[in-house]
């Protein structure tokens, strides 16, 4: 079944994992370097049945980074949870108020200024993707060759210019995204997990991802990551003719949360079954016209959620 390696993936970290204090203080184990491959034939979805991924909240995310935008309200809106620790933190830190998880939600939901203010993750994924910044020169270069630049409002947009490369040089080897914007690194609540995508065309039209992501929470990232990965793979496939193919993921720093532990005993007691597979209704004109009701996973029946607490 396709997600032993997932299974085997934990496991291993649990036996041989690399124990360490990380940022978040919590501590982890961890191995460096790994990999995972999926067949994406025939809707085929890295989506666990060992518990039940919230795959529509993974799915909201993935077109809300596809919308560009980097504030959680628009999550929050759609009831999705899975960002808004970040900001609540900050909040929390920057002005002693001890508000709690729904009070700020609520905020969010019901104050745009609040929000503005608030809400936002800074230059994080979803605007380096089709946003990074531009700088125009504004002045005629001195002799020493300087000149004055101004950012153009109007940024690179990486995953147009993806779906452009794949369309006409699809042969190319240079299928990439990235959110690893170095500059902006500072600015962001977190530096891009998942931070370069490369894509693949075969001869006989089929799309392949491979996707880097340098720091990997196995068990409750990892899911959402792997089924964002499938997803975007599924519709850059359809907006330019392609048929998807594999996904192969390849992890930098992945690792167990301490905290975790029993979480990742109750799933090792599972074992996988099922073969849910991930269709797509109808044919948006462009990459940014998905909307959730476009996506459906057939024949997916989990077992049981796993909660567990995540680290900030
Ligand atoms: N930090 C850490 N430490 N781990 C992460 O996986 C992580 N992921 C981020 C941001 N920062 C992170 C963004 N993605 C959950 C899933 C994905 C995600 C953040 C959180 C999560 O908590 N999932 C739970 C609950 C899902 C829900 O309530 O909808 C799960 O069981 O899948
Ligand atoms: P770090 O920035 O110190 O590496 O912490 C980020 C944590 O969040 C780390 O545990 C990896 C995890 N993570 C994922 O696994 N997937 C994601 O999509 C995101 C945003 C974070």
């Amino acid at each position: 079944h396709y997600e032993d390696q997932y299974l085997d993936l934990m496991r291993r970290i649990r036996d041989h994992g690399d124990e360490r204090l990380d940022r978040t203080g919590v501590g982890t184990r961890s191995l460096f370097g790994e990999q995972l491959r999926f067949d994406l034939r025939d809707g085929r979805v890295p989506l666990l049945t060992t518990k039940r991924v919230f795959w529509k909240a993974a799915a909201r995310e993935m077109l809300w980074f596809l919308s560009g935008q980097s504030n959680i309200r628009p999550l929050v809106e759609q009831n999705v949870h899975i960002w808004t620790d970040w900001p609540l933190d900050h909040y929390r830190r920057m002005t002693g108020e001890n508000i709690d998880r729904d009070g700020f939600e609520a905020r969010i939901r019901d104050d745009e200024d609040f929000a503005v203010r608030w809400g936002d993750l800074g230059p994080v994924y979803g605007v380096q993707w089709r946003n990074w910044p531009r700088y125009v020169p504004v002045s005629q270069p001195d002799e020493s060759g300087c000149a004055l630049y101004q950012r153009d409002p109007q940024g690179i947009d990486q995953m147009a210019a993806l779906v452009e490369s794949l369309r006409n040089d699809p042969a190319s080897r240079r299928h990439i995204f990235t959110g690893w914007n170095v500059a902006e690194l500072d600015g962001m609540a977190l530096p891009p997990c998942h931070m370069t995508y490369q894509f693949h065309v075969s001869g006989a039209g089929e799309l392949s991802c491979l996707l880097f992501q340098r720091s990997c929470d196995v068990l409750l990232g990892l899911p959402f990551n792997l089924f964002g990965a499938a997803m975007l793979t599924a519709m850059l496939a359809q907006q330019t003719g392609l048929t998807p193919q594999e996904l192969i993921w390849s992890g930098g720093d992945v690792h167990l949360y301490r905290n975790h532990m029993d979480a990742v005993e109750e799933q090792l007691s599972r074992t996988p079954h099922g073969d849910p597979r991930l269709e797509l209704f109808r044919k948006p004109d462009t990459l940014f016209d998905y909307d959730i009701g476009d996506f459906i996973v057939r024949d997916y029946a989990p077992q049981d959620h796993i909660r567990a607490p995540v680290a900030v």
